[in-house]
Formats: C-alpha cells, sequence, structure tokens
C-alpha cells in the first residue's frame, strides 16, 4: 500500500495499493489477448477509438489538473498545460496511425513490400517530474501503432495514471488493452523488464536505474527507449538581447521546481556582460513566485516530497551562499528556494543533476570556449543559446551534443518534433513524426513473381 501525499499539506490524500509481479504476470496475458484484437482492427478504426480516449481527456482536464495540483503541487496553470499535453499526444498519434505506411521497393524477379507490425505489449515506466505528460508520450504512440500498453506510474504520482485508464475504459478502448500498475520501482518496474511477454520497455527517469534497465533488457534483446537525465546548458553571448535572456531565464530551470529533465541548470555566460546579466537576473529570479498551487499567479511549487527536498539541500544547503536567493512559504510543504550559485565548471553543482531550483552560473571567453564547457557533461539532452547572430546560432546548436536546442528560446517539448537525448540522457526518441515506428518492426515481405531457378 502506497500512501500519496500533498506536497503542499504534507496531508495523505489517498492510499494505492501496490501490485505484486502476479499481477504484472496476469496483466501480460489480458494485454496479449486484447492486443491480438486491437491490431487486427482497420486503423481508421483505432484512430477513432484513440480519439474518444482524447475527447475524454479534454472533457476532464479540469479534473484532472486538480488532481495533479494535489498529488504533485504543480501550479494549476502548468498542470492544465500537462493534462492539454496528454489530450494533444494521444490526437497526434490518433492522426498518424493512417499515415504509418510500408513501402514497395524495386527488386528483380518480384514484388517486395515492407510493412510496420506492432511489437505486442509495451511497458511504459514514467516519473513522477511530469506524470500524464511522459506516459502519454509513449502510451499514446504505442497504442496507436497496434500494441498493449502496461503503464508503472511513479510511488508519489499514481493518481493521474488511475484516473487516465478509467477515461481510457469509458472512453470504448478495450479492456485490458492499456493497464496501469502502481508500485515499487524494483518490484512492478523490474518484473515488467524481466517479462518475456513484453517486448518493449519505455523508461524515463535517473541514468542510473536506466543503465540497468538497459543491461536487463540486453539479456532478453528487449527494445527499450530511456530518456534519462540532464544538465542542460543555457548559453548567452555577448551579443544577444540581455535583458530578454536574463527575463527568461529563471523559468528555464524553476519551472516545475527544478523537476524537469530539460532544466537549464549551467548558465554560461559571456564575461564581457556577465555582470550585466547578473544584475538582471536578480529581480527576475525574485520574481517568480512559490506559492499555494491553487492560485493561478504562483509560478513555483514544492519539490515532489521530503527524500527530494534532502536530495537537494545535500547538493547545496540553505544556508550556503548563494548569488541570488528566492523565497518560499514558511511551513508546511516540501519547499526549497530559488537558488542561483557562482561556479566553476568543475563543481558538484555543475556536474550532476540537482532536480530542484538551483542553477550555477559560469562565466566563458568565445565561443570556443562556450561550446566546450557545454559539452563537458555525460548528459546531452537540451540546451538554450542566446545570439543575434544567424551563422553564430547554427553554428553552435550544430556543435552542442544534444538532442534538443533552442534558439533564444527554453522550449524542448513540442508533441510533432522529436524529442531525446544524446550520450548518457538516454536512448532512441520520443514524440515527432516517427513516434510511432518506434513501436514498430520493420518486415520485409518478397513476393516471386517468376518461376525460382
Ligand atoms: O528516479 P527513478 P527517482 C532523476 C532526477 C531525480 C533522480 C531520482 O535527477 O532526482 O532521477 O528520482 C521506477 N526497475 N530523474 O528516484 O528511481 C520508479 O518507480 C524498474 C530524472 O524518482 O529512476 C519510477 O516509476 N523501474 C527524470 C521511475 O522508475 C524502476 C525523471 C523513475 O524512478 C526501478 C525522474 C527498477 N529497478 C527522475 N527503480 C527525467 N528524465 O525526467 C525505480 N523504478
Amino acid at each position: 500500500m502506497h500512501e500519496i501525499v500533498n506536497p503542499v499539506t504534507e496531508e495523505v490524500i489517498a492510499t494505492v495499493p501496490a501490485s505484486t509481479p502476479q499481477d504484472v504476470d496476469a496483466a501480460v496475458t489480458r494485454a496479449r489477448t486484447a492486443q491480438r484484437t486491437w491490431a487486427a482492427l482497420a486503423p481508421g478504426d483505432r484512430a477513432r477509438q484513440l480519439r474518444r480516449f482524447a475527447d475524454a481527456v479534454d472533457t476532464h482536464l479540469e479534473e484532472l489538473a486538480q488532481l495533479e495540483v494535489r498529488e504533485a503541487g504543480h501550479p494549476v496553470g502548468n498542470a492544465r498545460w500537462e493534462v492539454g499535453n496528454a489530450r494533444d499526444v494521444l490526437e497526434y498519434a490518433a492522426g498518424g496511425i493512417e499515415r504509418l505506411t510500408g513501402a514497395q521497393i524495386p527488386v528483380a524477379g518480384g514484388i517486395n513490400v515492407t510493412f510496420h507490425e506492432p511489437l505486442g505489449v509495451v511497458a511504459v515506466i514514467a516519473p513522477w517530474n511530469f506524470p500524464l505528460p511522459i506516459a502519454s508520450w509513449g502510451l499514446a504512440p504505442a497504442l496507436a501503432a497496434g500494441n498493449a500498453v502496461l503503464l508503472k506510474p511513479a510511488e508519489t504520482t499514481p493518481l493521474t495514471a488511475l484516473r487516465l485508464a478509467a477515461l481510457a475504459l469509458e472512453a470504448g478502448l478495450p479492456e485490458g488493452l492499456f493497464q496501469v500498475l502502481p508500485g515499487d520501482g524494483p518490484v512492478v518496474g523490474g518484473a515488467l523488464v524481466e517479462h518475456p511477454g513484453v517486448a518493449k520497455v519505455v523508461f524515463t527517469g535517473s541514468t542510473g536505474v536506466g543503465k540497468q534497465i538497459m543491461a536487463r533488457c540486453a539479456a532478453g534483446v528487449k527494445r527499450v527507449t530511456l530518456e534519462l537525465g540532464g544538465k542542460s546548458p543555457n548559453i548567452v553571448f555577448a551579443d544577444a538581447d540581455i535583458e530578454q535572456a536574463a527575463a527568461a531565464a529563471p523559468g528555464s530551470f524553476l519551472d516545475n521546481t527544478g523537476q524537469d529533465c530539460c532544466a537549464r541548470s549551467r548558465i554560461l555566460v559571456q564575461r564581457t556582460v556577465y555582470d550585466r546579466f547578473m544584475e538582471l537576473l536578480e529581480p527576475a529570479v525574485k520574481s517568480f513566485t512559490a506559492g499555494d498551487p491553487t492560485d493561478p499567479a504562483t509560478r513555483m511549487g514544492p519539490l515532489i516530497s521530503a527524500a527530494q527536498r534532502e536530495r537537494v539541500r545535500a547538493y547545496v544547503p540553505e544556508s550556503a551562499p548563494a548569488a541570488i536567493r528566492g523565497e518560499v512559504p514558511a511551513g508546511k510543504g516540501f519547499w526549497y528556494p530559488a537558488t542561483v550559485l557562482e561556479g566553476t565548471p568543475k563543481d558538484r553543482v555543475a556536474v550532476e543533476e540537482i532536480f530542484g531550483p538551483v542553477a550555477v552560473v559560469i562565466p566563458f571567453e568565445d565561443e570556443a570556449d562556450a561550446v566546450r564547457l557545454a559539452n563537458a557533461t555525460d548528459y546531452g539532452l537540451s540546451g538554450s543559446l542566446w545570439t543575434r547572430d544567424v551563422g553564430r546560432a547554427l553554428r553552435v546548436s550544430r556543435a552542442v551534443e544534444a538532442g534538443n536546442l533552442s534558439v533564444n528560446s527554453h522550449s524542448s517539448v513540442r508533441y510533432w518534433t522529436p524529442f531525446g537525448g544524446f550520450k548518457q540522457s538516454g536512448i532512441g526518441r520520443e514524440l515527432g513524426p516517427d513516434a510511432l515506428s518506434a513501436f514498430t518492426e520493420t518486415k520485409n515481405v518478397f513476393i516471386a513473381t517468376e518461376e525460382s531457378k
């Protein structure tokens, strides 16, 4: 049994039974049966059912958003965006079903065609930082491509996932096709990873667990997509609009209280504009209001749990000297203030993912130095650069070893563009036009039209 705690009030808002390996086994059997029927449906019928599911999410947008506010402490505006994102991803995947076409390739002596066959049963192991969007990035394209999905939500945030599964049934999706298995990571997640009936694992979480999952998938040559941590740079060149760069910087590491794999937690600033940037950054950080997430004016909620706050504190105690520090409410709640440190590239806070509202600012000399610092990390998920020079924008975007770059912006996630990491930030891509293909095997069929010799 897991107690679900509201991170603002610290009250238990629900208890959720933990699944067992036997539950996983039974769920795989049910899912496989449902999947065979689902995959045999005409593509248009699958698309129609997924659109109904998307409509059900839309109809219940406010209810799901309020549940997210209570379960994860996210500001209500952010929570609404999250539910809207899950709906959009479902709709986009539904639209992709009829465009998932094979190829006819010219060959001698016959006709050659390719098919995209579904994999079977897909396990989606989701984290707690964006519970609904990240779950939907796996489940929507997997279902669209003709698979069944078993979703294991994080221990702290199963409520929206459970509600989503109920909405799927209400919308008419077949019983067993999409099931949610709440429970412990190593027990339920582990059983899914090991189960021979699971064809693919989609995992979003820590790099350490991701490495273990990849190794265990290797034993069965199981397909795997990993979306892991990050330590993304925000590079501010002297030729940029410094006012705009400073105004946008807080959101890039404080949104979701920094619990974001794309957080731009390393701010690299060209030395000639460093002081000016810091002067502008201070009021911008301090106006990023932390407080009651049900208030639409709130921009930052608490951390997800007491354990996560301890983790952040271990990197930087609240008493440590900081260049800038914001304010948080006193009393109950897993609060941690916005914190900006000045540092060097070798500092632990400049190297490891903190997953809290903490950024480190580091000066650089020139473009080559900026690229070298940006790439001095095992991660490679996202990054931003601020410049008015188009040539530099493209040069540096190409040189930074990361999957998602933005110029004069911090946007990383759009459901219609591919998302994923270089290096130890992961393997594979989610979202975008190829999302469905990641849940299929390409089959090649040759039909002889001439007598074989
Ligand atoms: O992650 P875990 P945690 C990073 C971030 C954070 C740190 C720890 O730095 O501070 O990871 O967070 C399930 N087999 N990210 O401990 O443990 C688990 O139940 C199978 C980055 O929460 O990786 C949950 O559903 N599954 C990140 C999911 O894995 C296992 C998002 C993630 O949990 C398992 C979250 C196992 N052995 C954390 N152990 C991102 N990329 O956005 C755990 N799980």
